[in-house]
This record gives structure tokens, sequence and C-alpha cells, in this order.
């Protein structure tokens, strides 16, 4: 059994430069996804890769009064993955229902259960937006009792200033914030 899961979050389309809710120089970590995705396969690692995967009239969308351009509609080209996955990864999809937003990996989905029925303890965690979803994802595995760890030099924020702030956050949790490679 794995006792370890790499967690990709939110490697889509939309979020890169040229997307609804770009993430300024968001394609740069994609080399150093991809990279991660390899060494941890080849360590046996559960591979997860969760998506934000709203429908057409999500809460969070501007034209609902959220505080976001529409992005990453179900089945649409801006929720494809920008990452290469190996076939066998476990697609987490978030955020689905159209009134409950949903910014880390583990709400509303099966995650824990799924990372815990695979013998997993250890979650090292990469991906976008480090102040959003990434944060919300790794506070989240925190509290459910998994050893932590952020890829530091494969996630990216939105504003520099946030993602300071958001690591802080973070190592005070109990996250450990790393450079594996
Ligand atoms: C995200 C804003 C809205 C994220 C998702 O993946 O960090 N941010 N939806
Ligand atoms: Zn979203």
């Amino acid at each position: 059994m794995p006792e370890e899961a790499l967690i990709i979050v939110d490697m889509q389309r939309d979020f890169m430069p040229g997307g609804a809710l770009p993430v300024p120089d968001g394609e740069g970590i994609i080399p150093r996804c991809n990279r991660y995705i390899e060494e941890f396969r080849k360590r046996g690692a559960l591979i997860v890769a969760t998506r934000d995967w709203h429908p057409e009239n999500h809460v969070s969308f501007r034209e609902q009064g959220g505080p976001w351009p529409r992005h990453c509609v179900q089945n649409t080209p801006g929720a494809e993955f920008v990452v290469e996955l190996p076939a066998d990864v476990v697609i987490i999809s978030k955020a689905t229902g159209p009134d409950k937003e949903a910014y880390s990996g583990f709400e509303g989905t099966n995650l824990a259960e799924i990372l815990k029925r695979n013998g997993v303890r250890r979650v090292y965690i990469c991906g976008v937006a480090t102040e959003y979803c990434v944060k919300a994802t790794a506070l989240d595995a925190v509290k459910h009792g998994f050893e932590t760890y952020l890829l530091r030099d494969a996630v990216k924020g939105i504003k520099p200033q946030n993602e300071e702030r958001a690591l802080g956050e973070m190592e005070r949790a109990g996250v450990k914030v790393l450079y594996l490679i």
C-alpha cells in the first residue's frame, strides 16, 4: 500500500495565462508538476488530481453575484488538465453543485476516504492557486491527520503578497514547506 500521495491541485487551462481566471506565470510550474508526477509515480505513490468542476450557474461566478469570472465549467476546454497525468490517476472533482463553493479538494468529496483506504499517511501538494485551493487543501489535509508537505517550487499564487501570507498560515498549521527536487 502506498504510504504517500501526490495531490496536484487544479492544474487546469482556465487557471493558466490566456484562461478565464489566470494565475500569473502559472504555466511556469507545469514542467515542475510533471516532474513530481513522474518522480512520485516511480516511488509508487498514489497520484491524485483535483479539479475545479463547476456547473454553468455556479455561485462563485460574477453573473450569480460571486467573486470570480466564469471558469472551469464542467466538460469545457477551460476545465481540462494541463499536466501529464498517469492512466491510474485519481481525479477528484470539486465545487460541482451550483450553490456551494469549495476551495479544498477534501470539501464535499471522498478524498479523505480514498487516501485512507489506500494506506496513505503522507501527502505532498502542488498546483494552483497557492492562497485559495492549495491552501484550503493543505489545511484540510492536516485536519484529517495526514503528514502534509507543500512543494514550494511547484505552487503558484494569484498575488505574491497573498501567496506569502498563505505560506505562513500553512506553516503555522503544521504544513511542511519544502523543495524536494
Ligand atoms: C480557485 C478561485 C476560484 C483555485 C478555484 O483553484 O485556487 N480559485 N476557484
Ligand atoms: Zn472555482
